[in-house]
């Protein structure tokens, strides 16, 4: 076998963890892929590295980790040590194909996988391709050809989008490169355009545009960042690296007069530019990334705009849309029209409707979670801790629900009113829609949240009548992070969305906004839907740890790029007001 490379990184120790987890699931192994699942996902959002810890604290550091138990940290142990985990290579041995090509295509689950393998000899992506050029696939019974369709597409969809980055993964370099060149000495301003500003869920590269009276001294600056693994182009006004955990960063340097014309141009997105250039050619106008021009007699341009966005967007007679809009979405036509949404702003949120503990597989004790939420400004949390069907996670059944409230009662009390915690649950949707919880108990929370974590392969038909029926019990609040995608791991499961949100708006159902950066669900275009249709949303952080509140921004960022505004999102209001909203008290 080649050599593999040293897993040493929390994303490398995060894709062995997940690989491992994938062979347990193709071997149809209980319980145990999600575990592993859950320990990558905690250690790709560790802060530190785990090798630090590791140096720092020893094996304890690792079992201290959210979602690690003892055997798991055995293993990120020796990955640490010596680059491998002999478990994952012997799992690999009896089964190897590339996990990382065919996981990301969508609706291929690890028992396809196997199957494909046993039965055509499937590999990797290039096979998986000509099997199904050939036809194959669709012979294979319980596939068929609508599968096979299905996979071709979702080959294309592998291959165009193996090299994007979660949003919230890359957005604390974003900042650290800002804050880095922003104190380089000579740097007016340094600043991200291209997706990361329009916030989209996943980033190509990186684009950083900055003024400066002294552009040598910032590129030599850039081009000797920590963490860059290779200089691409070092150049007098525009650089490119790549840096850890190999993204590419461009800079470029502007001169003051048109830096408000190249962050537009370089916000993007590319559609947006095209239709806000054919509306300044319409005036006579010429717009580019040096600044917005006028004809002048003997074919002189002469400069009208250029060192401020805004203004380039008054002289064509425009609003200026806020960066998350510009996907030519309809943004272009209501800025004419002065009818720009008024978006939900970043420090709008009030409280946290999703919020894990200690009880089950989160790390932190209620009270911590709470004073950890305090800490971000908000002002109520629902402690939503699973239930027993996701036994893996010592999810709560009737009794110790009923514990979980009295220590919940006590916390409320300590806190004196700073913050309040609600009741609530993540109650497990089962496979006929019927829920994990008796409804006399749900009946007594404050928030029941629902969610589907298991049978992720249902046909569209019986998935959204499955996800229907949990939506349509009395006691039901909100449905957490809807499609259960997971970007770049897990496709999204078989919604009918459009009756889904039907459903929402006629049950008073709210759909959530789930910000953990890797699920951004739901999605910027359902969101969308949802804002039109006047169904309500919640914004949640879905956090196992303290650390993971500051995820809410994501969410935050998911909803402005779906036009919602405050109105839109339930926890962005008061307490009482928020719970008026909630189906229970709409309906009693
Ligand atoms: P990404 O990096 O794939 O997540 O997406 P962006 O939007 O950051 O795209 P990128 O990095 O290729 O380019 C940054 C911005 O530069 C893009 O949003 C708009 C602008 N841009 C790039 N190429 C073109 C082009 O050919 N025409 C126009 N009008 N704008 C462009
Ligand atoms: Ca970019
Ligand atoms: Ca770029
Ligand atoms: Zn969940």
């Amino acid at each position: 076998m080649a050599p593999r490379q040293a897993a040493r990184t929390n994303q490398d120790i995060a894709k062995v963890l997940r690989e491992v987890g994938e062979y347990l699931a193709m071997q149809q192994v209980p319980f145990k892929p999600r575990a592993y699942e859950k320990a990558a996902e905690a250690v790709e959002g560790l802060e530190t590295e785990a090798a630090q810890r590791y140096a720092e604290g020893g094996i304890k550091a690792l079992r201290e980790i959210p979602g690690v138990g003892a055997s798991i940290a055995d293993h990120i142990e020796e990955l640490l040590r010596t680059g491998r985990l002999a478990y994952h290579e012997t799992l690999k041995k009896e089964m190897p194909v590339r996990l990382d090509e065919l996981s990301r295509v969508e609706g291929l689950g690890p028992k396809s996988v196997e199957r494909l393998y046993r039965e055509l000899g499937i590999r990797n992506l290039k096979d998986l391709e000509a099997a199904a050029k050939a036809g194959k696939i669709a012979a294979l019974p319980g596939f068929g050809k609508k599968s096979e369709e299905k996979i071709l597409k979702g080959v294309g969809f592998a291959k165009g989008s193996g090299h994007r980055f979660v949003l919230g993964h890359i957005m604390p370099k974003v900042r650290e490169i800002e804050a880095m060149l922003g104190a380089v000495p000579g740097v007016e301003r340094a600043i991200a355009a291209g997706s990361a500003r329009r916030r989209k869920e996943t980033v190509g590269d990186i684009d950083i545009l900055a003024i400066s009276s002294d552009p040598h001294a910032v590129m030599d600056a850039f081009v000797a960042m920590p963490g860059t693994m290779s200089v691409i182009a070092h150049g007098a006004t525009k650089s490119s690296i790549k840096i850890r955990p190999g993204i590419n960063v461009d800079l470029r340097v502007v001169p003051r007069e048109s830096y408000g014309a190249a962050l537009d141009y370089f916000t993007g997105s590319k559609d947006h530019n095209v239709a806000i250039r054919q509306i300044a050619a319409k005036k006579g106008l010429k717009l580019n990334e040096y600044g917005l021009f006028r004809m002048a007699a003997g074919g002189k341009e002469v400069r009208i705009a250029g060192d401020d966005e805004r203004e380039i967007y008054a002289h064509l007679g425009m609003d200026w849309p806020e960066p998350e809009l510009r996907e030519d979405a309809g943004e272009v036509q209501a800025a004419l029209a002065h009818a720009l949404p008024k978006l939900i702003g970043y420090g709008d949120l009030a409280g946290d409707l999703q919020v894990q503990t200690d009880w089950t597989d989160g790390t932190a004790s209620i009270e911590a979670m709470a004073n950890a939420a305090a800490s971000q400004g908000l002002r109520y949390i629902a402690i939503t801790d699973h239930t027993k069907r996701l036994a893996m996670t010592h999810g709560l059944d009737e009794t110790r629900i009923r514990k979980q409230w009295r220590e919940i009662d006590a916390v409320n009390a300590r806190l004196g009113g700073r913050m309040t915690v609600l009741k609530g649950t993540e109650c497990d949707i089962l496979k006929d829609g019927s829920l994990d919880l008796p409804d006399d108990v749900l009946a007594r929370l404050d928030v029941v949240g629902v969610s589907v974590h298991s049978f992720f392969g249902l046909s569209r038909k019986d998935q959204t009548a499955r996800v229907i029926r949990a939506m349509e019990n009395p006691h039901v609040d909100i449905l957490f992070h809807p499609t259960c995608r997971i970007i770049d791991r897990r496709p999204p499961i078989d919604l009918d969305m459009d009756a889904v949100i039907m459903a929402a708006k006629r049950t008073g159902t709210v759909l959530e906004i789930d910000a953990y950066p890797d699920r951004t669900d739901l999605k910027d275009e359902y969101i969308r839907k949802c804002v039109d249709a006047g169904v309500p949303l919640s914004i949640d952080s879905d956090a196992h740890a303290p650390a993971h509140f500051p995820y809410l921004e994501y969410g935050i960022a998911q909803a402005r790029r779906g036009w919602a505004s405050k109105d839109d999102i339930v926890n962005a209001q008061p307490l009482e007001k928020m719970r008026a909203r909630l189906k229970k008290n709409r309906h009693s």
